[in-house]
C-alpha cells in the first residue's frame, strides 16, 4: 500500500513543525536505526531551519558506522515537538518513555498493525522495511525533500538487513528501485557489508557450539536455548548471542528455528524465523510479536520454552500436512 493521502499530511505536519523529535523500538536493529537516522538526516537537509533529534535509549554495537543518535533531550522540549515513531508496531517497544509527551505522534511502521498510537499512522505491512517507506517518502516528495549520503547510507542498511540482503519474498521490483535510488549516493557495498557481517573469533566459536547442540522436533523444528554460561564462555553479551539466529535458516525440511537466549533480566529472549510458514502467532502468544517470518517472544522457563517450541512444531505439522511443495 502506497498511499499517497496520509503521506502528504505527513510532510504538511512535518512542514508545520520546527521541532521534530523521531523515535523507534528498543533492542534496535539495522531498519529501526536505518530508518530514524535516514528520516533524520532527509530532514535536516531538507529543513535545515528545523530542529529533528532521533533518540532512543538502547545502543546497537554492530550499527556504530552510522551517524549517531542525538544524547537524551528535556522533557520540556517535547512539548511543542512532533513526534514521529518508526519500525514500532506497539508504544510498549517505543525506546523512549518521553515520546507521549509530544504534541502530536505519527506513526510509520511495516509490523502487523496491532495499535494506532499515532493521529496519523502510516502502516505498510507489505513492505519489507520501514527505510523502504523512508526512501519512497523522499521519492515521492523528492522536488521538496533532499537526500544525501549520510541518509542514503543509513536507509540502504535499513533495507538491506530487513531484508535478509534482498533474499525475502517481501523484495519487489520497487523494493529493488528505491534501492537503486540510495546506490545513487556513493555508498561503499563492501564497507556496510563488512560492517554488517564480519564476525569475531568468539561469536564463530559460539556458532560452532550451536551447530554442535540444537535440537530438532518430530516434524523439524530447530532451536537452541543459549544460555548464560554459554555467553560466558565465549565472553558474549546477550544482544551478540542473539545474531546467531540465523546460523539454523538452511537446513532442509526445517522451515521454522528458533533461539533462546538468556538476559541480564532473567528473562529469555525467543527469536522465531521461518521460511514459507507465518510464525508471528507464536511471537504474539509469548509476549512479542512480529512479522509471518520473523517474530520475538519473552519466556520465563524451561517450561515456557517447551511449550512455544511445542506450538512451532504443531504450525509445523500443519504446514506439512496441506502443503506438499517444501523445502
Ligand atoms: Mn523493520
Amino acid at each position: 500500500m502506497n498511499n499517497l493521502e496520509i503521506k502528504k499530511q505527513i510532510l504538511e505536519k512535518i512542514k508545520e513543525y520546527s521541532k521534530i523529535i523521531i523515535c523507534r523500538h528498543i533492542r534496535p536493529d539495522g531498519d529501526c536505526m536505518g530508518s530514524t537516522i535516514g528520516l533524520r538526516e532527509i530532514l535536516r537537509a531538507s529543513f535545515p531551519d528545523k530542529k529533528v533529534y532521533s533518540i532512543g535509549n538502547q545502543k546497537a554495537d554492530y550499527l556504530k558506522f552510522l551517524p549517531a543518535e542525538d544524547e537524551s533531550i528535556p522533557e520540556s522540549e517535547y512539548i511543542e515537538a512532533l513526534v514521529i515513531v518508526v519500525d514500532t508496531a506497539n508504544s510498549d517497544r517505543i525506546d523512549n518513555p518521553l515520546y507521549s509527551r509530544g504534541k502530536e505522534i505519527i506513526k510509520i511502521d511495516h509490523h502487523i498493525r496491532v495499535e494506532d498510537f499515532g493521529a496519523i499512522n502510516y502502516v505498510d505491512e507489505e513492505i519489507p522495511a520501514t527505510a523502504c517507506i523512508i526512501t519512497e517518502f523522499y521519492n515521492d516528495f523528492k522536488d521538496e525533500l533532499v537526500m544525501n549520503e549520510k541518509a542514503a547510507l543509513a536507509l540502504y542498511v535499513g533495507i538491506t538487513t530487513d531484508t535478509g540482503r534482498f533474499r525475502y519474498r517481501g523484495v519487489t521490483s520497487n523494493v529493488l528501485r528505491l534501492a537503486a535510488i540510495l546506490l545513487d549516493y556513493n555508498l561503499d557495498l563492501e564497507r556496510i557489508y563488512s560492517n554488517l557481517y564480519l564476525k569475531d573469533v568468539d561469536s564463530l566459536k559460539l556458532q560452532g557450539e550451536v551447530y554442535k547442540k540444537f535440537k530438532s522436533t518430530p516434524h523439524g523444528v530447530l532451536y537452541i536455548h543459549i544460555t548464560s554460561k554459554m555467553q560466558r564462555r565465549y565472553n558474549l553479551t546477550p544482544e551478540e548471542a542473539a545474531a546467531m539466529v540465523n546460523s539454523l535458516d538452511s537446513v532442509k525440511g526445517s522451515l521454522i528455528w528458533i533461539i533462546f537466549v538468556d538476559q541480564k533480566d532473567k528473562t529469555i529472549r525467543a527469536r522465531i524465523r521461518s521460511r514459507f510458514v507465518s510464525i508471528d502467532t507464536v511471537g504474539n502468544k509469548y509476549r512479542g510479536g512480529g512479522h509471518a517470518n520473523a517474530a520475538g517472544a519473552t519466556v520465563y522457563n524451561k517450561k515456557e520454552i517447551k511449550a512455544l517450541v511445542l506450538m512451532a512444531d504443531e504450525i509445523l505439522k500443519d504446514y506439512k500436512e496441506k502443503e506438499t511443495d517444501w523445502l
